[in-house]
């Protein structure tokens, strides 16, 4: 992409209503706009890592074997009325009448539509283990939206719904989803830590919520220090295997690690050692649930098990909030300058600083590495526009591409462009068939 032919509408000054560092910086690198309180619309940076988060939440849920489909926003009162939740749910749920007077509503989660699917087409043991998923936007009318895209109203989520036979095979679909979604977060350069939590409105005993520490979180959390130093790492799992499955739950819940909804200060003394206690904030970036059959029960999901009985299917649900992701990873990767993106979510693989735009060899040297770029299956940002150096610089770190190509005269002279990482803030001279190369090479298995 050529910056001069983009939509970047970059803002010079501190937009006075944002109160964390996430959402000033998303309004000032022109990636959303707000529409309404609690209602963004995406321009095209904002877009770009949000299609990216999605594609990473993607790859690693059909890799647990998990189906992606998709369920509409709308969903009709009928069938919440079934479930007894469209009193329950309560100011949160967006209600809408249609022309012909039918209670309908913007689906602030979607167990009750799913369940209606299942019952519609799956009556026997045979065709379980199932896992259904969707990335689809939803709507809750949240008292207080704020900070952004943390605390929507319309949001993206990820939410997947699991189908078993028994308890037993239910639990392995929970912990099926905890692998999964600590390999998802570490790709996105995250530490998510699992921690026992409160189901709310989903319901259910076993839950646990998926925190970013951060000082911005809306969540208090209560750890044992230890739980910190874990990393999933490149760790090969086999998705199917019960033990492997339960084995890494164990390793990454076994310590202490709760939101303030569920922490036992007497628990906590008597478990961890004075020196490793921790509180600190959190933010919320996923949440799973087992319910067993609250939803069966209550809409008739009955399957025939190998025995010729009809029994409730056991189920869960599991989200991943796909578009407040984006806070919590610039929440987590910042700093006076601007974003500084993990190389897995980064809008634009590098970018392209020509400081003499109009000097032949300058420009001829930028068409040349972008091209190249491209080749190797690569997106660059070429600022080709016609601004000073400095201002150039100043978008390329406010919009936080981990890699910066610099382009000049004096450099090409020698036959070198500058590599500089958005990280250290290092430079280093390379002929630009190395600096391609090189990048070729730190994006290879992203
Ligand atoms: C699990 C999937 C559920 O709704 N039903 C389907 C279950 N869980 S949840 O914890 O309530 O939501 C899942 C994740 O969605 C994100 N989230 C939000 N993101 C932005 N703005 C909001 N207002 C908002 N509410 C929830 C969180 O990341 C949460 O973990």
């Amino acid at each position: 992409m050529r910056l001069s032919r983009y939509f970047l509408p970059v803002l010079k000054e501190t937009p006075a209503e944002a109160q964390i560092v996430s959402h000033r910086l998303m309004l000032r690198a022109g990636m959303i706009k707000q529409a309404s309180a609690g209602i963004y619309s995406w321009l095209p940076l904002g877009y770009k890592v949000l299609r990216r988060i999605e594609q990473i939440v993607h790859e690693e849920q059909i890799r647990a074997g998990h189906i992606p489909m998709l369920m509409p926003t709308l969903q009709s009162a009928d069938l919440w009325r079934e479930s007894g939740r469209y009193e329950d749910y309560g100011e949160e749920m967006l209600r809408i009448k249609d022309r012909h007077g039918r209670d309908m509503l913007y689906g602030p989660t979607n167990e009750e539509l799913i369940t209606d699917i299942f019952r519609a087409h799956v009556s026997s043991y045979k065709d379980l283990p199932l896992t259904l998923y969707h990335i689809q936007w939803k709507f809750r009318d949240e008292i207080r939206p704020r900070f952004g895209v943390m605390r929507g109203r319309e949001f993206l989520m990820k939410d997947g719904y699991n189908f078993d036979i028994d308890k037993e095979a239910a639990l392995h679909a929970y912990n099926r989803h905890l692998v999964s979604y600590l390999r998802t977060y570490e790709r996105m350069g995250l530490q998510a830590i699992p921690m026992r939590a409160d189901s709310g409105p989903i319901g259910g005993d076993d839950t646990h919520e998926f925190l970013v520490l951060a000082e911005t979180g809306e969540s208090e959390v209560f750890y044992d220090s230890q739980i910190t130093d874990l990393r999933f790492g490149e760790r090969e799992v086999d998705y199917d295997s019960v033990e492997e499955c339960r084995a890494v739950l164990q390793e990454f819940t076994s310590r202490y690690a709760r939101t303030d909804e569920t922490h036992d200060e007497t628990v906590f003394h008597e478990q961890v050692p004075e020196e490793r206690r921790r509180s600190a904030r959190g933010i919320e970036v996923g949440q799973i649930f087992y319910f067993g059959t609250k939803y069966s029960d209550a809409m008739g999901a009955v399957v025939v098990n190998d025995k010729g009985e009809r029994v409730p299917v056991h189920m869960g649900s599991h989200g991943i909030g796909v578009s407040r992701l984006l806070g919590a990873i610039i929440e987590a990767n910042h700093d006076d300058k601007g974003i500084i993106w993990p190389e897995g979510v980064t809008p634009f693989h590098a970018g392209i600083v020509n400081l003499k735009q109009g000097d032949a060899a300058a420009d001829a040297a930028c068409e040349g590495l972008y091209k190249a770029l491209v080749a190797k299956g690569l997106e660059p940002l070429y600022d080709d526009r016609s601004e000073r150096a400095g201002a150039k610089f100043a978008t390329m770190d406010l919009i936080g591409l981990p890699w910066r190509i610099t382009v000049g005269p004096r450099g090409l002279e020698k036959g070198v462009v500058e590599l500089t990482s958005r990280w250290t803030g290092q430079s280093e001279e390379l002929s630009p068939e190395a600096a391609v190369d090189r990048l070729a090479q730190i994006y290879d298995g992203h």
